[in-house]
Order: C-alpha cells, then structure tokens, then sequence
C-alpha cells in the first residue's frame, strides 16, 4: 500500500529520490555547478516532497526559475496535493478560481427574477409565488424539464430583460470565483414567440461587457440550435447570427435529445465551421452513445456536453480519451433530471478513471439547485474526491476552455497560485 502510494508520488522524468545517491559524476557536477538545472531540481524536489515539505516553500526554493519552468512548477503542485489526505474543506472549493463552461443562461432565471419580469411585462405566470415556482421544478426527465424551462423563458420579452438576466448569472458567478464562463444561448426559444434575434443577443452581449468591467469576470457566448426543430430553422438562426458573429465562439445542440440525433444538423454545423464557428454538441445525456460518435464524427464537435453515456461504449471511451475530447458534466442537473439515482451513483470518477477530460458544470442552475460551487461540493461529498481531484476538474475546465494558449496559462497560474497559497486551509 505504502510503496503504491510512494510510487505515484514519482515526479515524471526524475527516477526518484533514490536516484540522488547513484548520481553520475557529470550530474554530481551539474548539482554542484550549476545555479539552476531542471534535471537536478526535480530530483532535489523529490526528495523534499518525500520529507513532506509545503508546495509553498518548494516553490520559493524555485525563485525566478518558477517562471522559465512552468511545468515543474506543476509537478510540485500536483506531487503535494496527491500526498495530502486531509479534508477538503469547503471553503477551499468555494475559493478556487474556476471556469463554467455548459451554464444555458435561460437556465439561471430564478423565480425571483421571473416574478419581477413577469410584472414588468404586463404577463400572467401560472404560479401565485416564487416558492409554488420552486416547488414545481421536481422532474422526471429532460422532456418535464423542458417544459417547466420554455414557459419560464416566455418573461424575457425586451432586451433589457436579457441584460438584467445576464447580469445576475454572471454576478452569482463571480461571487463564486468563476474567472471565466461560457454561456449557453437559445435564440429560438425567442425568436418564436416573436422576439428579434438582436434583442436578445444585445442584452446578453452588454451585460457581458459591463460584468467584464465592472466584476473582472470574463466570458463567452455559445449559441445553439434547438435539435426538436428542423434542420431549416437551425440554417435560418445561423443566417441571423452572422451579423453578430464576433460576439458568438462557437455554436451547440441542445434540447430534447431522444429522437433527435446529431447528424439531423450536419449541414448547419459545416456551414457554421466554414463560418468560423467552433462547435459543441450536447449528446449522450439521455441519448446512446451512437449520438456521441455522431457529434463527433458528423458535427465535428471540439467538446461532448454532459457525454456521461460514453461509458457503454468501450471503444468511444476509449476515442475520447484519446483524442482529449473534454466532457462538460453537470452532476446535480444529471440527478435531477434522473439519469442518475443520486450524486453517489454518478459516474464521473469511472470517467476520470478512464483518462477523460471531465469538467464540472451548472447547466440550468436555477431550476436544479446550485450553481457552479454547490456542484463541486455535491459531488465532492459523495465521492470522497480529494484536493487533487478538484484541482485537476478546475484545471480541466481552464484547458477546455474557447481561449488563446496565452488567456489559458494566465488562468492556470492563478489556479496554481491559489493551492500553493491554500495549503493549510
Ligand atoms: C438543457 Cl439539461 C439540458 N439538456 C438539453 N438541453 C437543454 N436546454 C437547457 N437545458
Ligand atoms: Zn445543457
């Protein structure tokens, strides 16, 4: 047991501490000479983590070299947090700086909200009050969700709805430390009740802007076709979005899953790629895996939105795997809308466990009871993850993410910054 755990303490291209006794007469010399030298640092590091040192303190012992040596700087991070068996305490889960990248902004309307839209507007909600709202989201699929989330949306009626929405997700966002989220949009939820395709996208559009000012929260927009419409409606949608195209990264498929597979909108997402498009995909929610190859193989999808079915497939986890496809995975929304029984039964550690990039996401934080933060901590608890999980699903998160190399690494840092700051927490 001792010598596993010891083992996968191993920095990777030192051969442990051992090593230092056995060193060759060129590297004794390296060790002795040289102010700085990756090779011998790491060995020198490994035998400190052995001693149990704070990430802290080795990372000084880097000084300017922290920089020039980004990765060895991680390798600390990720050899001390494996060590740690203590608790996570929530606050460390609450502190981190995250990213959210599967959150529909139509998703975080809170009944509150809704009230307020609703008397704004001049319109009749089905509900006397907010708690009969809340009362009502118990759900028995994605298909009575749905329902409850279209009539919900049916408030946001002009552009200003769209900005005070936007502003409160991205507000409670922050308030979390999410340093970067990308949003979910549904232009023809709203275009069919006769709302313009610019009112909507400008409200969402401005409140980006004034939260990137005024809260240092960044974001992005992803827009997506709903796949119980035709194929014609998505083309039509994309036509309304070219105008607006710097202010969208990539377009998705979302909605009623079953019955409606991805290849139905291979045509739409080409165009949307010859466009300059990225593109997503939800599959593999309710629907097979077979979804998920199309998403991939048809639609050519940068990453699988929930993707949890994967794992009946063998050979798609194992495509997934290895082409690092990540999976944005919504836990809480996954229990309530009952693909799986509780947060226990979740499969997110066999995903883990089998080499996939999986990221921890809201979906519609409004209707199944947390935001990004209440998910970490949901699925923290009930699968016993460890610092070093977490700091890998963050991570995750911050890779996946629609940002230059550059954006990512300032991110990372900070990540990075905040555990080795957080130890004694
Ligand atoms: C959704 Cl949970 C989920 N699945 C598919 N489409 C959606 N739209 C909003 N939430
Ligand atoms: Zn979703």
């Amino acid at each position: 047991m001792r010598a596993v755990a010891r083992s996968s303490q191993t920095l990777p291209g030192s051969r442990g501490a051992r090593h230092t006794q056995n060193q060759t007469p060129t590297q004794k010399k390296m060790h002795d000479t040289c102010p700085f030298n990756p090779f011998v640092e790491r060995i020198r590091i490994q035998e400190k983590i052995d001693a149990g040192e704070k990430t802290s303190a080795l990372l000084s012992s880097l000084g300017d070299c922290k920089r020039k040596t980004p990765p060895l700087a991680r390798t600390i991070i990720i050899s001390t947090l494996k060590n740690q068996k203590k608790p996570v305490p929530e606050a460390f889960i609450e502190g981190i700086p995250k990213a959210e990248l599967h959150i529909h902004i139509e998703g975080s309307l809170e009944p509150e909200l809704m009230f307020e839209l609703a008397r704004r507007n001049g319109l009749r909600l089905p509900f006397t009050s907010v708690d009969e709202v809340r009362e009502a989201y118990e759900f028995a699929d994605l298909q009575s969700f749905l329902q409850l989330y279209y009539q919900g949306v049916r408030v946001l009626v002009n552009e200003r709805d769209f900005y005070d929405l936007t502003c409160a997700y991205l507000k409670k966002a922050r308030s979390q430390n999410i340093r970067y989220s990308e949003m979910f949009f549904d232009p023809q939820a709203h275009t069919g009740r006769g709302i313009a395709f610019d009112t909507v996208i400008s409200g969402i559009h401005h409140a980006m802007l004034d939260a990137k000012q005024r809260l240092g929260i960044s974001s992005k927009l992803v827009m997506c076709f709903l796949r119980d419409l035709s194929e014609e409606s998505a083309i039509a949608t994309l036509q309304q979005a070219l105008p607006f195209k710097d202010w969208i990264v990539a377009v998705g498929l979302d909605s009623s899953e079953v019955g409606h597979p991805p290849e139905k909108f291979t045509k739409v997402f080409d165009k949307a790629r010859e466009e300059g498009f990225l593109t997503v995909a939800h599959a593999g929610e309710e629907g097979p895996p077979e979804y998920v190859w199309q998403a991939l193989d048809r639609l050519k999808v940068s990453r699988i939105d929930h993707g949890v079915r994967c794992i009946e497939d063998p050979d798609l986890t194992a495509r997934l795997a290895a082409d690092g496809i990540p999976l944005t995975v919504c836990p809480l929304s996954n229990v309530k809308l009952r693909v799986f029984e509780s947060v226990e039964q979740h499969n997110l550690k066999q995903l883990l466990d089998h080499g996939l990039c999986v990221t921890i996401n809201s979906d519609d934080p409004a209707y199944f009871g947390g935001y990004l933060t209440e998910n970490f901590l949901a699925v923290q608890k009930a699968l016993r993850l460890g610092r070093h999980d977490i700091y890998c699903l963050v991570r995750n998160s911050f890779q996946a993410a629609f940002l230059s190399l550059d954006e990512k690494q300032t991110f990372l840092d900070e990540l990075d910054n905040y555990i080795s700051q957080n130890e004694d927490k």
